[in-house]
């Protein structure tokens, strides 16, 4: 049998035909029972008499109700808040050099993918916004099986050996006397494992920063965050790391802005992610890797078995391999979405695990979870679970088994069968484990090389620029100052004083805590890279809030929207009521917010439109004035025509000077002021603002 022989071609569209099989609609049908029965009657119980008992004889209605009863399941035990979509994956260049992973292989060949976000903490029906790792999991459906991607948008990790996951997760989720707070690291039981657990002082330093609140799923880093191995034909193996970069940047909300979307738009995240598919505005990831040969394993100052390091692009530079591109909305969330099972140890040939004591406990954790969250073993057999390619074993049985299997063998060895369903060589396509030669002491303990638990919380604070560092401060001083034990708060104090002493000084100040004994060692390292001011920095898909009333200036409006769509960025009227508004030219546009619906935050820059009328009526709500200011303490791109500076002084926001403020002069030639308004929308946040 030659290599995928018994494998069909799998093509970009291959999960989706197969899903297709599965899809149900029901539009012109007559309802029946799930039986097939057709029924007559939905609104009424079977009953003895009008006014009497319902009868026990009534099965639709009793099949109605045990399905509604058992229609939950229980939430992931982590990140049960999550958000999906399928797309497919591209390799740029054969990588047959590094890995013999099929997908890796040929650029002209588009790999079915299906992508799930998660926030860690929260349940499943917490906010998307707020202070969180977010989860990044992605499953290649390949022609060699599923590979699972199951990764982070922070590349390490709290701690260091996975026997300590229980106790993180019991800290961080809500406390077990009173299940508060929901989806919040802000608490006692949070901060006292952190301030105990001092292997978590680099990720604590990712958590408190704008990583942890980013502005769009699609504007986020994703990492494997473990060591894997890449194997090729040959059996050469070398240490990686998965890296993705979002195409359009890295950028992340401000924290007041976060904590008023929770509450504004809890489902900012995934409703940003279904439009933004929905419109075409399909997000894209670039997959890097970083490679260490194994015979350089002890040449860096970190382990690279420990998750709590990365390994600065600058001195292990990320190869960008191909592309993944998200162009689908799942049909039905349950079926999709909370169905799908992913698992660090659903490997390919040319891909494998180290010895990470964190991935190795996680090998056991995926698959074990499944067994109560879908019921059982044979969740593989879920749709969205299903590989594309055909899968033949000797299990047999268990809860939902859906296959059909022939014949009366279900063993091996066997004569019955000719030995079928039978293991297959390497050569063959068999996945056979790196044969890496292992020797030890059967020992409870730690290697000494993950000891050193601070020099890269200090690379992380180095790499920060001012504007990020002020971020950090204000986080601590916000999650420590919820915290109610004040010897809780002196030990992070004393925590970070082992990172950076202005850093420990500043929160302790704001804590009224003493400042900390400790010191930090000498790290001059930085890595450029991991500071968000200098990412990719696009205008598209951006969105943008017009605000206008009656008698806002006709051509200047028609003129900046014209200008906004050309760059790819989205733009909706914000009025005093919904419906048509009048321009001073007497052309109309379609209200599609009020100040009552739609806030500031809800955007991503504002553009108050000119035309007396409306500005002078504007300029007596005071909604309409909060917002503007809004937009502006959150540092947004604001675009004003020329009426509009009006406005914008009540607001009492100076238009001199003002970075990202940009008043439009001409109200009929937009050329000049439009570029810098475009530029300004790009830039994010005008970050000098706040110095
Ligand atoms: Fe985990 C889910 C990522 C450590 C045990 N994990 C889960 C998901 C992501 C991660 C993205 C959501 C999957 C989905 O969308 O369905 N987990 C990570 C990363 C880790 C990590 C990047 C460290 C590098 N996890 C980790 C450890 C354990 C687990 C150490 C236990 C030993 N994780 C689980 C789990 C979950 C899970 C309990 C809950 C739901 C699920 O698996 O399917 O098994």
């Amino acid at each position: 049998m030659k290599k995928n022989d018994n494998h069909q071609s799998v093509n970009e569209n291959s999960k989706d035909q197969q899903l297709e099989q599965f899809r149900s609609g029901h539009d012109g049908e007559a309802l029946t029972t799930n039986q097939g029965l057709r029924v007559s009657e939905d609104e009424h119980s079977l009953k003895a008499g009008e006014r009497g008992p319902t009868l026990m004889e009534d099965f639709h209605f009793r099949e109605k109700m045990t399905h509604f009863d058992h229609e939950r399941i229980p939430e992931r035990i982590v990140h049960a808040r999550g958000f999906a979509a399928h797309g497919y994956f591209q390799v740029y260049e054969p990588m047959a050099e590094y890995t013999k992973a099929g997908f890796l292989q040929d650029p002209a060949k588009k790999t079915p993918v299906f992508v799930r976000f998660s926030t860690v903490a929260g349940s499943r029906g917490s906010g998307d916004t707020v202070r969180d790792v977010r989860g990044f999991s992605t499953k290649f459906y390949t022609e060699e099986g599923n590979y699972d991607l199951v990764g982070n948008n922070i590349p390490v990790f709290f701690i260091q050996d996975a026997i300590k996951f229980p106790d993180l997760i019991h800290a961080v989720k809500p406390e077990p006397h009173n299940e508060i707070p929901q989806a919040q690291s802000a608490h006692d039981t949070f901060w006292d494992f952190i301030a105990n657990n001092t292997e978590s002082a680099h990720m604590i330093m990712w958590h408190i920063s704008d990583r942890a609140i980013p502005r769009s799923l699609r504007m986020m880093e994703g990492f494997g965050v473990h060591t894997f191995r890449f194997v090729n034909e040959q059996g050469k193996a070398r240490f990686i790391k998965f890296h993705w970069k979002p195409v359009l940047g890295v950028h992340s909300l401000v924290w007041d802005e976060a904590q008023k979307l929770a509450g504004k738009d809890p489902d900012f995240h995934r409703r940003d992610l279904f439009d933004a598919i929905e419109m075409g505005n399909y997000p894209e990831y670039e997959l890097g890797v970083q490679m260490i040969d194994e015979e350089d394993e002890f040449k860096f100052d970190f382990d690279v078995l420990d998750p709590t390091k990365l390994w600065p692009e600058e001195q292990v530079p990320v190869k960008i391999i191909g592309k993944m591109t998200l162009n689908q909305n799942v049909t039905n969330y349950f079926a999709e979405t909370e169905q799908v099972a992913f698992h660090p140890g659903h490997v390919v040939p040319g891909i494998d695990f180290s010895n990470d004591p964190l991935l190795q406990g996680r090998l056991f954790s995926y698959t074990d979870t499944q067994l109560s969250r879908l019921g059982g073993p044979n969740f593989h057999e879920i749709p969205i679970n299903r590989p594309v390619c055909p899968f033949h074993n000797n299990q047999r049985d268990g809860m939902h088994r859906m296959t059909i299997d022939r014949g009366p063998v279900a063993y091996h060895k066997n004569s019955m069968q000719n030995n079928d369903p039978k293991p297959v060589s390497p050569s063959e396509g068999g996945y056979e484990h790196y044969q890496e030669k292992v020797d030890g002491r059967k020992v409870q303990a730690r290697s000494d090389s993950f000891k050193d638990h601070y020099s890269q919380a200090i690379l992380f604070w180095n790499s920060m620029s001012d504007v990020e560092k002020q971020h950090m401060i204000q986080a601590f001083s916000f999650e420590l100052g919820k915290v109610k034990s004040k010897d809780i708060q002196q030990q992070v104090v004393e925590m970070l004083g082992n990172i950076d002493n202005f850093l420990a000084e500043q929160v302790a100040e704001s804590l009224g805590a003493k400042n900390p004994e400790s010191k930090p060692a000498e790290v001059t390292l930085s890595s450029p890279a991991l500071s968000q001011m200098n990412t990719a920095k696009l205008p598209n898909t951006r969105k943008v809030a017009i605000l206008a009333d009656h008698g806002f200036s006709g051509a200047e409006v028609s003129g900046v929207m014209d200008m906004l769509k050309k760059s790819g960025i989205t733009a909706e009227i914000v009025s005093k009521q919904l419906g048509m508004i009048k321009a001073d030219d007497g052309t109309e546009l379609e209200a599609q917010h009020t100040l009552l619906t739609g806030s500031s935050v809800l955007f991503d820059a504002l553009y108050v439109a000119g035309g007396q009328q409306s500005v002078d009526s504007l300029k007596q709500k005071k909604e309409a004035l909060y917002f503007v200011d809004e937009a502006f303490s959150h540092l947004k791109a604001v675009g004003a025509g020329k009426e509009a500076a009006e406005l914008l002084a009540a607001a009492g926001i100076g238009v001199e000077d003002a970075p990202g403020v940009i008043v439009f002069e001409n109200s009929k030639e937009v050329t000049g002021e439009g570029q810098a308004f475009i530029k300004a929308i790009a830039e994010h946040r005008h970050w000098n603002r706040m110095i």
